[in-house]
């Protein structure tokens, strides 16, 4: 997400160039500001919890609550990005809380059924980021868990990359999954 900086909310010396869009995000950004500072903005950026392997950034690993009677668990990281010129792969991961964790890809076979299976190295290009939502294709299996996950809590994991090698990363399990990437509803 976009950091609010002094420099973004200062009125820029051409505004007159400036689209309307780009106007009314600025003068959002300053009221917003305005209520921090008042004390009266909702909570509306739980900061994400981040992390970094070299030049990767992690934001966001969050697990699902798991199911009654279901000793597997599904996590997604909600956005990596390589920061750096040369391209990494997210090659593994583990937790103390499973057994093992597995890359996982979802889509529909040939009979029209959605099915998941194994997914090979992740790979990270330089500044392209990899994005995780519930649901959709790519996540993180969290195979025979030792204990149920509840909403609320956290746990700790490892993720291991080509070049930039292990970081260990805290997730957070919540049912409503990663935050949308960009936060203050900014479309990309
Ligand atoms: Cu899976």
């Amino acid at each position: 997400m976009t950091p609010l900086t002094a420099s973004s909310l200062r009125a820029p010396r051409a505004a007159s160039l400036l689209s309307a869009s780009r106007r009314s995000i600025a003068f959002s950004a300053a009221r917003l500001a305005a209520a921090c500072l008042l004390g009266t903005a909702p909570l509306f950026v739980a900061a994400a919890p981040e992390a970094r392997a070299g030049d990767i950034r992690i934001v966001d690993a969050v697990a699902a609550p798991t199911l009654a009677g279901n000793p597997n668990g599904v996590m997604y990281i909600g956005e990596m990005t390589n920061g750096g010129a040369r391209a990494d792969r997210l090659v593994g991961a583990s937790t103390p809380i499973a057994a093992r964790v597995e890359l996982h890809t979802m889509g529909v076979d040939a009979q029209g059924v959605m099915r998941m299976r194994p997914a090979g190295p992740i790979a990270l290009e330089p500044n392209a980021p990899v994005r995780m939502q519930r649901g959709h294709g790519l996540h993180l299996m969290l195979m025979e868990l030792k204990r149920p996950l509840k909403a609320g809590e956290t746990f700790p994991a490892t993720l291991e990359f080509e070049r930039a090698g292990k970081t260990q990363i805290t997730v957070r399990v919540d049912a409503a999954g990663p935050a949308q990437p960009g936060g203050m509803n900014h479309k990309p």
